[in-house]
């Protein structure tokens, strides 16, 4: 009876869910107060005060706006193709995204995390997670570029991603599906879900210095969906706590299959302990295969190495390192409080919120306060682990941050508002509607030690009626509040591109100053850097031409080229000699199946061209760099194959002859 009574309700809060899905909030004309635009007036040539980190969703980048303005400053090109500025189309950046399938020019991107130094961000890199082929990157935030991508074996939709430790000793991915691991004959068929699939947690180590990933081990879990987490801080550093949906190991139908339990799991994973059991050589080595790519700064070029090995560690084996907590009721988020002492679990399903106490689950595992076990892992009874519940705090809760002053806000997707409580008392303090649909919530520094409870920054589904119409598609939605006061108060909208998950984001003053303003020529060590004009070439090698060009104000060099013929593979190494911020130069030609080159000051990037039929082909510089950008061009000539026109290149001198050309176009 208990089970049907169980569907029944899930059937109920899902027709709820359904019909509220663009639910309106009553106040939603609701004025915004007058010092509003005050607040986040940032006079013309002055700074924002934060720099707000976005996921890009479905679009696979990721946004870098100014806070309070709003103002878009950079997309950053990590799991898709950027022809605006050639990423993934040149030569140098195309290894970026291959992958133990190949290339892969797209990805899902919902979860960024800053790296910190002790809970707190230190502003050396970001790390990103790619949700469809499973793989994590960490971008450099003094140049702003992808500087690494990992492949993640044994996963699949890598959701759970990217966690770090409060050292970043780890960056930690999830997987959302579980799959047979990629060793197994994974030809099984999919109703063989509880005996064939497994749950995979990746516990990828990072450099301390150079920030450099390697998959130190992964944790072979039962199979259920993994869908968010974050480290333990402070007194739970060393722990590691993942929300788990889908614990009715459904493979069809999951909205009505995986909502059957009253509750599922937190899973809190002593990652101490792992490493204990990797030391001691308790960990298999797995056959698998998944690419790591890696660009240099000094080359500007990456490179791209399949690995063949992973190291497993059986959690049904391995007894202490996982523990189950029951959590109402497929729990989303999953955030712990800067204390590191509180655990908030996000039930999606639920009409509380639980909050679990870090001491108490510690002496839950003492005692052997356990229900029974899942699948050989215990699962601790909900009232040891628990500290108390919100009460009616809304309908839908998602994600959780937190402001440092003992208090938390929870974004609540169904009745599309944020709601502050305090973490103590678990009473609700104030609650602001959002337009509409919020996901993920982003304060400040908001999952670390020390947030900075100046803004809370709602990342909504539903833009509806807030911006002009633009067609069936509108932009996605951001929205500002002042939580400075008692009362959250709205303060500004904004567009975002893609769809945005989670963001972070840092006061200015830590990342700005690091930030590099041009590569050094000298310090160039491309493989086809032409660090003069007088070092311009064009080298024939079979049916491959390369050319090696300079781009300074304003020309190219060299800009008249003959002798190419049809069937030759042409290069464009194109060397952007200046040594001043903020002067790239672009390259396109005409007919080039790839992108455009966006080269900056010290940098060589590479265009390749295959030319598809005989002609003259204009090429051109694409970034209006000076008065005389229009003159920055050039011509290249395509003979038929077979063709005796000499390779020649020139600028300025026009070589060959006018006369001695024209017999190669008779
Ligand atoms: Cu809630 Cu993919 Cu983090 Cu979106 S997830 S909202
Ligand atoms: Cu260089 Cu325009």
């Amino acid at each position: 009876m208990k089970s049907i009574k169980q569907y029944a309700f899930a059937v109920a809060a899902l027709a709820l869910i359904a019909g509220m899905q663009s639910c309106k909030p009553k106040s939603a004309g609701s004025a915004v107060s007058g010092d509003a635009a005050a607040k986040v007036y940032v006079a013309p040539g002055k700074y924002d005060e934060f720099y707000n980190f976005v996921s890009g969703g479905f679009s696979g980048q990721m946004s870098v706006y100014g806070i309070p303005s709003g103002r878009l400053l950079k997309v950053v090109p990590i799991f898709s193709v950027n022809p605006e500025n050639g990423y993934g189309y040149s030569e140098e950046t195309k290894p970026m995204l291959n992958t133990s399938h190949g290339f892969i020019p797209w990805d899902d991107q919902h979860h960024l995390d800053l790296s910190q130094t002790d809970g707190n961000i230190d502003g050396r890199w970001i790390f990103a997670n790619a949700n469809n082929t499973p793989r994590v990157a960490r971008v450099d935030l003094s140049t702003f570029h992808t500087a690494e991508i990992i492949e993640l074996p044994n996963s699949g939709g890598n959701h759970s991603s990217p966690f770090i430790t409060e050292n970043t000793e780890y960056v930690v991915a999830g997987t959302r599906f579980s799959v047979p691991p990629d060793d197994k004959n994974g030809d099984v068929p999919i109703n063989t879900y509880k005996q064939n699939f497994k749950g995979t947690i990746s516990f990828i180590s990072v450099g301390k210095e150079d920030g450099k990933m390697d998959i130190a081990f992964q944790l072979q879990c039962p199979g259920v969906n993994f869908d968010l987490s974050h480290a333990g801080k402070g007194k739970s550093h060393g722990w590691f706590f993942f929300s788990c949906y889908n614990t009715e190991q459904a493979n069809t139908l999951l909205e009505v299959n995986a909502s059957k339990r009253d509750k599922d799991f937190i899973m809190a994973v002593n990652w101490k302990k792992a490493e204990e059991y990797l030391k001691a050589g308790k960990g298999k080595k797995q056959a698998v295969k998944y690419a790591h790519n890696v660009y240099n700064e000094k080359t500007h070029t990456a490179t791209s190495e399949i690995r063949t090995e992973v190291t497993v560690l059986d959690t049904k084996e391995l007894k202490d390192i996982c523990y189950f907590i029951p959590c109402p009721k497929s729990p989303h988020g999953c955030d712990v409080d800067p204390t590191g002492e509180y655990i908030v679990g996000s039930g999606k399903l639920a009409a509380l919120i639980p909050v679990f106490s870090f001491d108490k689950i510690q002496k839950a595992i003492a005692d052997k306060a356990y229900e029974g076990d899942y699948d050989g892992i215990p699962v601790i009874k909900y009232e040891a682990a628990l500290y108390g519940e919100v009460k009616k705090p809304g309908l839908g809760p998602l994600h959780t941050e937190f402001d440092g002053k003992g208090n938390a806000i929870t974004s609540f997707f169904v009745s599309s508002e944020i709601v502050k409580w305090n973490i103590k008392d678990l009473k609700v303090l104030d609650r602001a509607p959002t337009y509409y649909s919020v996901g993920h919530l982003c304060i400040p520094g908001g999952d670390t030690k020390t947030p900075n409870a100046k803004y809370v920054i709602a990342y909504n589904k539903i833009t509806k009626d807030r911006y002009l119409p633009t067609g069936p598609e509108l932009a996605q939605s951001a929205q500002l509040y002042d939580i400075s006061g008692d009362k959250m108060q709205l303060i500004l909208d904004f567009p975002t591109i893609g769809e945005p998950h989670y963001a972070q984001a840092v006061a200015a003053s830590v990342i700005r100053d690091r930030s590099v303003k041009f590569f050094k020529i000298e310090d160039n060590a491309n493989a086809f850097v032409s660090k003069g004009e007088g070092t311009t070439k064009v080298i024939r090698t079979g049916s491959k031409v390369d050319v090696y060009m300079t781009a300074i104000r304003s020309h190219l060099t060299p800009d008249n080229i003959e002798g190419i013929r049809m069937g030759d593979d042409v290069y464009f190494h194109v060397t952007n000699i200046e040594q001043d911020w903020d002067v790239p130069h672009g390259f396109a030609i005409k007919g080039a199946t790839t992108g455009e080159l966006l080269i900056m000051p010290g940098e060589t990037a590479t265009l390749k061209w295959t030319p598809d039929r005989v002609g003259i082909f204009p090429f051109y510089c694409t970034d209006f760099c000076s008065a005389l950008h229009q003159e920055m061009s050039g011509y290249a000539r395509v003979s038929p194959a077979g063709s005796t026109v000499p390779l020649t290149f020139s600028t300025g001198t026009n070589q060959p002859k006018a006369d001695s050309t024209a017999a190669g176009t008779k």
